[in-house]
């Protein structure tokens, strides 16, 4: 594998979701792979999980992760090509990326939505330039319309819980006070489809997700009818993709309480963080033993490092 920024980039997800659990059993027995290799970590958002499970990953290989925060310390970036710049933008990524290249042997990027043009933010107009212009490895650690790291540790995260084969997996849209993009519910159900499970979406009218990611998974916008017989909750509040980058709802009728979880077969909780409570989830939810909220999240080194062993296997 060369760059991963969608879950079309495994060839089998499944070998790679036992492959990464064959890892958690064994996280340095690959050091050699990383000897000498450094990863530049480039993050233009903020981040907790990413920016330290991808520094984890990297470090249990061997590698030598270097961390950047665009915005905090490093020049601000100009993204638009041909325009005049007299602003305050005092670099072009253009410079940027192959600078960045000629330093490391893979780059990270966190690049979120930015939810000034959908055709920009859907063609991942920053993401492809990194692609094109780094002259190395690429990983997501998410871009502006895919999470694939966080969609990759719920599976494995699934895998480890599932008491079925074929388990009934519903991704809840849920209330939030601001935008957020829909990368991680579009992850999420590309990567659950692509598993084989059985994958309910429920929101509200005007939260649909883009076609090419709600793909052939269930609609119901009933929440407490999808709720019925889950094995899995997945919490997640993104904007309207329609009416792009928009807030349609905030009715925290859809918060994911304790009556809605008792309407499902016994079903574990899920959310990939930052979550915010009594919006989101309420509190005896986000406690309760069937909140697998921290195994997910520990579970992204695992996806992390499968990732890169993957890309370093093949440099
Ligand atoms: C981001 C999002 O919803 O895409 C990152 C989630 C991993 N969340 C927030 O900005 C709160
Ligand atoms: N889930 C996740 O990606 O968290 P961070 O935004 O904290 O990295």
């Amino acid at each position: 594998m060369r760059h991963f920024t969608s879950v079309k980039d495994i060839i089998d997800p499944n070998a790679a979701v036992q492959e990464a659990l064959e890892i958690k059993k064994n996280p340095y027995g690959y050091q050699h792979l990383g000897k000498n290799k450094t990863m530049i970590l480039l993050f233009f958002n903020s981040s907790l999980r990413t920016r330290l499970s991808t520094q984890k990953a990297a470090l249990n290989l061997g590698m030598n992760p270097i961390v950047l925060d665009v915005n905090q310390g490093a020049w601000k970036l100009e993204t638009e090509r041909g325009v005049i710049m007299d602003g305050n933008k005092t670099e072009h990524l253009l410079e940027a990326i192959p600078v960045i290249g000629s330093y490391c042997d893979i780059i990270g990027v966190r690049s979120f939505a930015r939810f000034e043009s959908r055709e920009d933010d859907y063609q991942e107009k920053i993401l492809s330039q990194f692609i094109q212009y780094s002259g190395v490895p690429v990983v997501s650690m998410e871009a502006a319309t895919r999470h694939p790291l966080q969609a990759f540790a719920d599976q494995i995260t699934i895998e480890e819980y599932k008491k079925v084969k074929r388990p009934k997996v519903v991704l809840s849209w849920a209330p939030h006070p601001l935008a957020l993009p829909q990368a991680v519910p579009n992850s999420f159900s590309e990567w659950m489809q692509a598993a084989g499970y059985d994958v309910v979406i429920t929101q509200p009218e005007g939260y649909e997700l883009a076609p090419e990611f709600a793909g052939t998974a269930t609609i119901e916008y009933d929440q407490d009818k999808a709720f019925e017989g889950a094995d899995f909750i997945y919490a997640k509040n993104w904007a309207s993709y329609s009416h792009y980058g928009e807030i349609l709802s905030k009715d925290r009728a859809w918060t994911v309480d304790s009556r809605k979880m008792a309407l499902t077969n016994n079903a574990y909780f899920m959310h990939c963080l930052p979550v915010r409570r009594n919006m989101i989830v309420t509190d005896e939810v986000i406690e309760s033993p069937m909140s697998l909220v921290i195994p997910e999240a520990a579970n992204r080194v695992f996806s992390a490092q499968c990732v890169l062993k993957r890309i370093l296997e093949s440099l």
